[in-house]
């Protein structure tokens, strides 16, 4: 008796399945159709985040996030300024790319395992190695992480930097009281106001502050203790694994080009080149594309429109940029830093 139950409700499992892949829509059309037919790409970004991704004094967006998309239009489309920039803070990201309405997001974004899992998304690749800090006023006098015992932390909503402020915390029994505002903007104004001791976000959002949202940035600080690995990078839905390709191989392509000194200035003379490697990157080499659906001059649109990775870095947060962002970890793997693009071939 117990054992037909059993099979019954194998069977009534098997039944409701079966209606459910019958029931199952049509598959949907690809990211990278719709990107095709729409003419623009879609990039998730933020608010206005300067370095990252924000827009200038005539509105056009630009930042490190911003190259990465204007790479992608580049690769599938031809034309790097064939994308659309749709602002969202940092509780909304991940629903706009749930729902379609965003094609990928480039919004520095740290790529974590709850978030590759729980959230049916997926890193594809990183494009900034960070990791979490503190800025303090100066008149404040906290020279080391540790003194902030007691202080009032300003956060934003819906980051990682809430847990793990929480889990440092928690890790060195330090207390803190967490302002937790949703808006960037706000956040930003509350700790200018004095409304909470300590800024705490990635280090990279703690230099764009300072830069670019004080007025006197010389009397605050960032610790010197970063307290996590933020790998940034950007996301895109599970499910379409040659999408998830493209967005992966812009990035590559740009990495791959600082390697093999190819820049936005050289890449034409480069095409000359005798390197099978950088024929291929480049296009000369017929059929490149072609295994990801693209034209054979995927990456060679990318170079020529957007530059390499190392000419992005420094325009948008290195020494060309008021971010001033030393290369670091975002170094080539072969000189000193993580930088390491999979090869393309
Ligand atoms: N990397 C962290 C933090 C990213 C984040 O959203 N940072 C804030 C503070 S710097 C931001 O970019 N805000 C801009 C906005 O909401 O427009 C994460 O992925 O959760």
């Amino acid at each position: 008796m117990a054992l037909n139950a059993s099979f019954t409700r194998l069977g009534a499992a098997l039944a409701l399945a079966t209606a459910a892949v019958a029931a199952a829509p049509a598959q949907a059309a690809s990211t990278l159709e719709t990107v095709r037919e729409r003419g623009t790409l879609r990039c998730g970004t933020t608010t206005g985040f300067a370095g990252f991704s924000a827009p200038d004094d005539q509105g056009n967006w630009r930042g490190l996030d911003i190259d990465l998309c204007r790479a992608i239009a580049a690769a599938v489309l031809g034309d790097g300024a064939k994308f659309e920039a749709v602002p969202l803070n940092s509780q909304q990201r991940f629903t706009a790319l749930q729902s379609g309405e965003i094609d990928v997001l480039t919004r520095n974004t740290t790529v974590t395992q709850q978030r590759e899992t729980a959230l049916g998304l997926l890193g594809a690749g990183i494009n900034f190695y960070d990791g979490q800090g503190f800025l303090v006023p100066k008149s404040l006098e906290v020279k080391e992480a540790k003194q902030l015992d007691g202080a009032t932390i300003c956060l934003q909503t819906g980051t990682s930097n809430e847990n793990t402020l929480a889990d440092w915390a928690r890790a060195n029994e330090i207390t803190y009281k967490p302002v937790v505002i949703e808006k960037f903007d706000e956040v930003v104004n509350a700790f200018v106001a004095g409304r909470c001791d300590v800024f705490s976000t990635d280090a990279s959002g703690l230099a764009s502050i300072r830069a670019s949202r004080l007025s006197n940035p010389d009397q605050y600080v960032v610790l010197p203790e970063i307290i996590s690995k933020e790998p940034l990078g950007p996301f895109v839905r599970q499910g379409d694994d040659p999408w998830l390709n493209i967005v992966k191989y812009s990035l590559y392509a740009m990495i791959e080009a600082e390697e093999q000194g190819i820049t936005q200035a050289n890449v034409d003379e480069k095409r000359k080149s005798p390197s099978p490697t950088i024929q291929r990157l480049l296009g000369v080499t017929a059929g490149a594309g072609k295994s990801m659906g693209l034209d054979d001059a995927w990456a060679y649109n990318i170079i020529k429109q957007v530059g390499n990775y190392g000419e992005s870095f420094e325009r948008n947060v290195g020494q060309g940029s008021p971010l001033k962002v030393e290369r670091g970890l975002n170094a080539l793997w072969n000189k000193g830093g993580l930088m390491y693009g999979l090869p393309i071939r």
